[in-house]
């Protein structure tokens, strides 16, 4: 069980957000989360393994309200959005969705939606943890932007897992299953207006659905929670320990403030190579050339399984000098070791170098690896 706080109630002001799911999350057995976007985040029940293996076995379904939309509306919205992301959006097709990091001036990664092509005129940012209304605003407005940036009332619903594809063709029938990856529909179902999107934080492979009426939470919960019971359904939260297994990259948990796309092993989706101009092109440009001082890489860590660690701890050289820092530690199920991610310097990020992590009971061996592990 990971290290948690329990303490004085949250009060509901203007401060911290609840997502519409939240409610039937609690009745289902959430009983830790955390605060993302301002909104609270259910991230487990009390047996953080079950959640795993209901995810990785079967379906679970998770409340992320918290990943707000960003919505560009107007006749420059496209414009806006290809300048504001580093992987290049001019054929984003409506009803296409893609991952994009979005860098500041000096190429820093300052967050890494996924980005929808609702209709024509009309682009969804959902974002990660920063506020990313304020900068989209800040970037129209400077560059006379023809758009209007607003955070609609859109909430997803995360069902993943390998039976994630039967449920939601039970409940919204069998035109889900023709739903490329990365493709959505926009539908009205019983009365609840939807966007269904093949995607997920996890590689389980499933379905988001973003629900456009927060009045509708319950109901659409309790669609995905009925039909889910015959499938063994569950609920959990993005799990840090499938998705560090398998690598999705988690911005504001697997590297710090300075660190650019490249860094965070997520460079395979910046396209240096486009005509137009976008902001941090010439920095990443640069960055490019000059090579890395420091990286992610993953981390094969010696011993007994380690207490979930979803914090900065210690990295070092056998010798003691100073290596980086690690990010995040899990003990996985899959691969029955623990496993951690780091951000490494240069040269000690090469896979195969020895290095030492800091743990709770003192220092443990452990090896750079690449990413996505390969075991
Ligand atoms: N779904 C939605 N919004 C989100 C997240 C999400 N916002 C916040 C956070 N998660 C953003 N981070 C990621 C990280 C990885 C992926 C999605 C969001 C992801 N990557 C795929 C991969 O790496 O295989 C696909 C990338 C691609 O091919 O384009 O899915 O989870 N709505």
């Amino acid at each position: 069980m990971m290290e948690s706080f329990r303490i004085m109630e949250l009060s509901k002001g203007p401060r911290v957000r609840f997502s519409p799911f939240y409610e039937r999350s609690v009745e289902a057995g959430i009983r830790v989360a955390t605060v993302y976007n301002r909104t609270v985040l259910p991230v487990s029940t009390d047996d953080p393994k079950a959640d795993y293996e209901a995810l990785t076995e079967r379906v679970a379904i998770w409340d992320v309200g918290c990943q707000r939309q960003v919505q560009v509306h107007g006749p420059d919205a496209l414009k806006l959005c290809r300048y504001m992301s580093a992987r290049d959006l001019s054929q984003l097709k409506v009803g296409v969705a893609k991952y994009a990091p979005l860098c500041d001036h000096e190429g820093r990664l300052i967050n890494d939606p996924v980005v929808l092509r609702v209709d024509e005129e009309t682009i969804w940012f959902s974002i990660s943890d920063s506020d990313i209304l304020l900068w989209a605003r800040a970037i129209a407005g400077e560059g006379n932007f023809d758009v209007e940036i607003t955070e609609p009332d859109v909430s997803p619903l995360a069902v993943q897992g390998p039976m994630a594809a039967a449920l939601i063709a039970q409940v919204f029938g069998d035109w889900t299953r023709e739903l490329k990856f990365f493709h959505f529909r926009r539908i009205t179902h019983e009365g609840i207006p939807i966007v269904i999107c093949r995607s997920g934080w996890s590689k389980q492979g499933g379905f988001e659905l973003f629900l456009e009426d927060s009045a509708k939470g319950a109901d659409l919960w309790d669609l995905i929670w009925n039909a889910g019971k015959n499938f063994g359904i569950r609920p959990g939260g993005p799990n840090n320990v499938e998705r560090m297994e398998n690598f999705l990259f988690s911005w504001g948990s697997d590297a710090d403030l300075e660190c650019d796309p490249f860094q965070c092993a997520i460079g395979q989706y910046v396209d240096l190579g486009v005509e137009h101009d976008f902001i941090g092109k010439e920095a990443l440009i640069a960055k490019r050339v000059e090579g890395p001082t420091r990286e992610l890489k993953g981390l094969l860590i010696d011993g007994e399984p380690l207490e979930a660690n979803p914090a900065p701890v210690g990295l070092q050289n056998p010798n003691g000098t100073y290596a980086g820092e690690t990010r995040i530690i899990c003990y996985s199920h899959k691969f029955q070791r623990n496993l951690g991610l780091g951000v490494i310097e240069v040269p000690n990020n090469l896979p195969g170098t020895k290095l030492k992590v800091e743990t709770k009971d003192g220092w443990r061996p452990a090896t750079v690896a690449d990413l996505p592990f390969d075991l």
